[in-house]
């Protein structure tokens, strides 16, 4: 009797639902995330899982690169973010990028991850000169490059559209775009966290202008800070909107709140409950989304592992250096070797298949 699957009544009309895939609302959504029923929901998001993906878990060989963390937003939640001339600024030059990336050209990466601040001063072609000299060196890899947020700053640096000026960092070797900078969508977060950053609708049309050139991009939502549960239902439904049009979005990364650090270092961040529940309903509203991602980096790989239970079919990859999270005290390792991944996927009972970025299947990787 389906009514014994669930401690928590309210998740029946929503079983209805998702056994017969329809579409759920932004109140089944609600309920969802204010449901104590936490193993109820991730069996309802394991049901969509298991639809789409199997038991495949994927994840991918890549490497992080901060190229710098000078930025114009000083966005209250950062603990990456500096204003140039302050104690911890630091700006890559060419050079030490491009050293970065042959210090690992004997390493079978596939994706190289691109992520920066909203720098003033840098001129356009700094941001060109990076993306050919990475595809000189490693001309294979795919360049995941620049947040919507980046993108929109890179126009103005450029002078042209976005549209435009995707087209000319496409000519220099990106692929696609990562999630990041899109926050929680709420203007009312908005105004009190980062009033300055690009909003949500210059994030989505960013992302929208490049589904429609053909670059696919993810999507992020930071949650565990001041946001309401009202607040995420409705970014999820932003996402599935926008996804409804272009369709370009490949994963969705629910990003943990990591307080130290930062000008909310007073929050204590989201709880494990909530990071499987905020997982496992994304994977249940997101219904238009291929993927949805458990960032290991900030939610530790323990986390990353049991979220494949509850609906996350992606754990991100190898990763190494990465800075954003841990300046805000993550206590992660720097990088994960593919065959931690592997384990950790195995382990949750699922099979690992090692992925490129546009997710498709590599042959079979040495353990
Ligand atoms: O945009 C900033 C977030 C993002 C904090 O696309 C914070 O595959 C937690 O977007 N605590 C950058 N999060 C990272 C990102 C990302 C990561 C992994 C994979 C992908 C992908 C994208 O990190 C920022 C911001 O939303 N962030 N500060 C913090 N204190």
């Amino acid at each position: 009797m389906a009514s014994l699957l669930f401690k928590d009544q309210a998740l029946l009309p929503i079983y209805e639902k998702v056994k017969e895939n329809q579409r759920l609302s932004a109140a089944d959504g609600l309920t969802l995330f204010q449901s104590p029923d936490l193993l109820g929901v991730g069996y309802l998001a394991n049901i969509v899982r298991e639809r789409l993906h199997g038991r495949k878990a994927f994840y991918i060989y890549n490497q992080h690169l901060n190229y710098s963390n000078i930025c114009v937003n000083g966005c209250k939640f950062c603990a990456f973010g500096r204003k140039a001339g302050d104690e911890g600024a630091y700006e890559m030059t060419l050079q030490e990028i491009f050293a970065k990336v042959e210090a690992r050209l004997a390493e079978p990466i596939t994706e190289i991850h691109i992520v920066g601040g909203c720098h003033p001063d840098l001129p356009f072609s700094f941001y060109l000169e990076m993306l050919k000299g990475i595809k000189a060196l490693r001309p294979e890899v795919h360049l995941q490059a620049f947040t919507a947020v980046e993108v929109a700053h890179l126009a103005e640096l450029n002078g042209a559209s976005v549209a435009d000026t995707l087209k000319t960092l496409r000519d220099a070797g990106l692929g696609s775009l990562p999630g990041g900078g899109a926050e929680v969508f709420s203007s009312r977060v908005r105004q009190a966290l980062c009033p300055q950053k690009l909003g949500p609708e210059g994030w989505l049309s960013v992302a929208q202008t490049a589904h429609r050139l053909g670059l696919n991009t993810n999507a992020t939502m930071l949650y565990g800070h001041m946001e309401s549960l009202e607040e995420r239902v409705d970014h999820l439904l932003k996402l599935r909107a926008a996804q409804d049009e272009t369709g370009g979005f490949l994963s969705f990364i629910p990003l943990a709140f990591h307080p130290q650090n930062t000008a909310l270092d007073h929050l204590q961040g989201p709880s494990a409950f909530d990071d499987l529940k905020t997982l496992a309903v994304s994977r249940l509203l997101l219904d238009n989304f291929p993927h949805i991602k458990a960032f290991w980096v900030m939610l530790g790989p323990k986390m990353a592992q049991l979220s494949l239970c509850f609906g996350v079919d992606d754990v991100d990859g190898t990763v190494m250096e990465e800075r954003i999270t841990h300046m805000a005290g993550a206590q992660t390792p720097e990088g994960l070797s593919r065959s931690q991944l592997r384990a950790l996927i195995r382990e949750a009972g699922c099979v690992p298949v090692e992925r490129d970025t546009l997710y498709r299947e590599m042959a079979e990787a040495a353990a």
